[in-house]
């Protein structure tokens, strides 16, 4: 009650531009279209010097692909209008050589275990998260790069690579098989590769191309949350709804911060897809100023030995200065990394979804049971392996999430 009530305050308080009252956070969580904007902006803004040189990035690889080409593969642009285009690209063999890595991780996945509360999706983990695996390359890859930059005006953050395994076998309320816009970004790309052929039957992704969603967002005053089918149908248009399906081998690129989106609804089949996700650095996610943090995607996916575009895809590089810690190089990074994960994985051989929560304290790991309460918050949850440390910095854990406040005593970034 109290707290909606200071909610509906901070509200009014912001709406009336209290100064003071409108916090990164704030705004992340549920901040209005206008909100999201001007920070956007204010952050580009602060961030000048890095902005201008992913713009140059950008124009790069334009260059390069007017001049030479880039890999001999050419892909439509994304509309601006529309926020989404889908494409099965001829030929491609980096694709081909990612849609088998994929079906060998989704053939060795037993279904259920990675399943979370109120997700219709579930994570299926990958044995390989470095640049060497073939997702990650088709993350990386010059042309898909230069789409996606293209779409977003400068090129983005290389975000998070997951395998999302859709059973399509309930309804889940309030989960993402409901009509939502994602709230990390103003402006952003996710990548659907589909691992199989995806049709109605497989709970495709169905999006309202962005200007409709705009429409349907400024007629609700829209925030955040799940909206009604028949809303979007009535002010977006049912005609306007573009269900992402397409034989195996198709490259969904989404908006799903501008289009109104819902997916892996109950359905007759599964869904297998990876997923790419790319976002700006400049969105209320991240913070204004000072290092972004380490990424979901995981400090293995960076190159030993990352050129310009590579620091800025993986956020090691905001502006002109490297805002990475210099005194740990990314190899010694990996190396412990690695170190962690065999460690981990030695020790916990039973299924990981056992180990809820975690405690790090020096030098070594515990787990703890589900639900118990620890004293760095009530009832923790952790469904990843182990974190990785970088010396005695806990950065991320092996799925890529942040590590959370509870999680260490020192939550610097390195
Ligand atoms: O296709 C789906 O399952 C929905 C995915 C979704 O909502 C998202 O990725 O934001």
């Amino acid at each position: 009650m109290l707290s909606t009530v200071k909610k509906q305050a901070m509200r009014y308080a912001r709406s009336i531009g209290v100064p003071g009252t409108v916090t990164a956070h704030a705004i992340f969580q549920d901040g209005s279209e206008r909100e999201r904007q001007a920070y956007y902006q204010s952050s580009i803004t602060k961030n000048l010097a890095g902005y201008r040189e992913r713009v140059r990035l950008m124009e790069e690889l334009n260059a390069q692909a007017a001049d030479t080409g880039l890999d001999g593969l050419r892909l439509p642009e994304i509309s601006k209008d529309a926020g989404y285009m889908l494409v099965r690209p001829e030929h491609f063999p980096l694709l081909d050589e990612a849609i088998a890595e994929a079906r060998a991780a989704f053939n060795a996945y037993t279904p259920g275990t990675s399943k979370r509360e109120r997700d219709s999706l579930e994570g299926v983990p990958r044995e390989d998260r470095s640049d060497r695996s073939a997702i990650n390359r088709l993350a990386m890859h010059p042309e898909v790069l230069r789409i996606v930059s293209n779409y977003m005006g400068a090129l983005p953050l290389l975000y998070r690579i997951n395998l999302l395994y859709s059973p399509n076998t309930e309804v889940i309320e309030q989960s993402s098989q409901f009509y939502h816009l994602d709230p990390e970004d103003v402006i952003m790309s996710k990548i659907f590769i589909f691992v199989e052929d995806v049709d109605a039957d497989n709970g495709p992704t169905t999006l309202l191309p962005a200007d409709r969603s705009t429409a349907v967002r400024r007629a609700i005053t829209y925030r955040k949350g799940r909206v009604p089918d028949d809303v979007i149908a009535r002010i977006g248009g049912a005609g306007n709804l573009v269900e992402a399906t397409g034989p195996a081998g198709t490259m969904a690129f989404l908006d799903t911060c501008r289009c109104f989106h819902m997916g892996s609804r109950k359905a007759s089949k599964p869904r297998y897809a990876i997923m790419v996700q790319y976002q700006s650095p400049y969105a209320a996610s991240f913070p204004m100023e000072g290092p972004l943090g380490p990424l979901p995607v995981g400090i293995r996916a960076v190159p030993s030995q990352p050129t310009l575009r590579e620091q800025y895809l993986f956020g090691i590089k905001r502006s002109r200065r490297v805002l990475a810690n210099p005194r740990v190089s990314l190899g010694m990074a990996r190396r412990r990394s690695m170190h962690r994960e065999a460690a981990a994985r030695a020790r916990f051989p039973e299924r990981r979804d056992r180990y809820e929560s975690w405690r790090v304290a020096p030098g070594r790991l515990r787990s703890r049971s589900p639900g118990q309460s620890s004293r760095w918050g009530k009832k923790v949850r952790r469904t990843s392996e182990a974190p990785i440390r970088l010396g005695s910095i806990v950065c991320v854990y092996q799925d890529g999430s942040p590590v959370r406040k509870w999680a260490c005593k020192s939550m610097s970034a390195p």
